[in-house]
């Protein structure tokens, strides 16, 4: 059987993934439809390469749901607590990426490699709810150590990604790099400073080369079969009206602040990981967050100190073969081979399907917890992977 399928705020950072992984993970699709906001109704997305096929976005305000199965949202919160009920009243199973409807008691708040039985209460309301991204490969990881060991705290570190919060913050980080570095090249010439750009790599020139400029991104890094990113791009030079999106200036700097800040001074990112957690294991899991925006395009990573609520604690050796029990995740644990230089950093896993975790580790202040770090691309298994595991489960356990 084929479904058709709708990939909501398909222009979007997540939204392009998914149209990319639907060709890619051979969905049993009949028809796709990609909506977004009626800025974008009209343009076309190039979607497959075999053969190439266009979509052309449809206006979300207009768009009927009852030729829908299954719709995958990623438009924000606001926009989904409006539309997901609307699809849903028309017959549609909503996948929402965003944070609106996770803590309802009535929506299933699903890792697909982890608690996937609870997929069958989408009838209650039609909607199921994908967790943050910081949060799916946290508990990819955690789920096993829970159910052997049960995990008392965690106190984690994240470092993540600007892509995280979508294309706009993608373009901030890109534009101030590069007027960084182009100002700091022009004012190094006005000044005869004897500082050889061409040797140390800094000029425009070598910055494209390497990789850096917005062509190379769309083209290499994510291979995604959205042309939307250049289009934008295109436009976007054009205007200097951008403002950017994260609170602070991003290139060359971090950020200690995802998401808005609570009253309590936690920011929403820091909640979020707490509650979800907790509503995913079903565990009351203490877990003290401090989230960080790093300049970096795709992948978020994470440090944890993970404690676990036995009397003796398991070799480190142990505890990684129990990680390991999760197929999701991949592990780099190799004490006899070079430990030093086999650990996982976000540029690893670009596009890449897996939860990365590598340099595991005792901590010698606390005989019951260990250190780890886990790495995994924040648009795969964060959002659109996750998102589409859950549809593939949907489609064959109850559709
Ligand atoms: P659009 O490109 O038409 O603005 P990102 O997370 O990368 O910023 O992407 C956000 C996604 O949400 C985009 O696809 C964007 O579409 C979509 N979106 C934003 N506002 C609306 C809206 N009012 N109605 C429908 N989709 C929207
Ligand atoms: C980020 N993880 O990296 C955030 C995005 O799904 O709750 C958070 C939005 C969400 O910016």
């Amino acid at each position: 059987k084929k479904y058709n399928i709708a990939i909501v705020g398909a222009t979007g950072a997540v939204g392009a993934t998914l149209l990319y992984l639907l060709i890619e993970r051979s969905f049993p699709f009949d028809n796709v439809y990609a909506v977004a906001s009626s800025r974008s109704a009209g343009t076309k997305l190039n979607f497959g390469y075999d053969p190439p096929m266009e979509l052309i976005v449809e206006d979300l305000e207009t768009f009927s749901f009852e030729k829908v199965d299954i719709a995958i949202f990623s438009i924000g919160s606001k926009l989904s607590s409006e539309y997901a009920p609307k699809a849903a009243l028309a017959g549609c199973i909503v996948i929402d990426n965003s944070s609106y409807w996770r803590m309802n008691d009535d929506i299933p708040l699903v890792v697909a490699s982890v608690n996937s039985e609870c997929i069958s209460q989408y009838k209650n309301k039609y909607i199921i709810s994908n967790p943050n991204c910081i949060v799916a490969p946290l508990v990819d990881v955690l789920h096993p150590l829970n159910k052997i060991y049960g995990v008392k705290r965690i106190i984690l570190s994240t470092y993540q990604s600007v892509s995280g919060k979508g294309n706009r913050a993608i373009r901030q980080l890109f534009e101030e790099t590069r007027d960084d570095i182009t100002q700091n090249y022009e004012e190094n010439l006005n000044n005869n400073d004897d500082i050889n750009y061409d040797e140390n790599n800094f000029n425009q020139e070598n910055y494209d080369e390497n990789n850096f400029n917005q062509e190379n991104y769309n083209e290499n890094c994510k291979k995604t079969s959205n042309k939307k990113i250049e289009e934008e791009n295109e436009n976007y030079e054009e205007s200097d009206e951008f403002s950017g999106v994260l609170p602070h200036k991003i290139a060359f700097n971090v950020i200690p602040q995802v998401g808005e800040i609570l009253s309590d001074g936690e920011t929403e990112e820091e909640e979020k990981i707490r509650n979800e957690i907790q509503k995913i294991l079903c565990s009351q899991i203490g877990i003290s967050a401090t989230c960080v925006r790093v300049p970096v395009f795709f992948g978020h990573s994470i440090a944890a100190n993970i404690e676990l609520s036995v009397e003796n604690i398991p070799s480190i050796d142990e505890i990684a073969d129990v990680i390991k029990n999760n197929k999701d995740v991949i592990i780099s644990h190799d004490i006899d081979h070079n430990y030093s230089t086999n650990y996982i950093m976000p540029i690893d896993c670009v596009s890449l399907p897996f939860v990365y975790v590598s340099r595991l580790r005792p901590d010698y202040s606390n005989s019951k917890a260990f250190n780890i770090w886990i790495v995994s691309d924040n648009l795969y298994k964060g959002a659109a992977l996750n998102a589409l595991q859950i549809a593939e489960k949907l489609i064959t356990t109850h559709l």
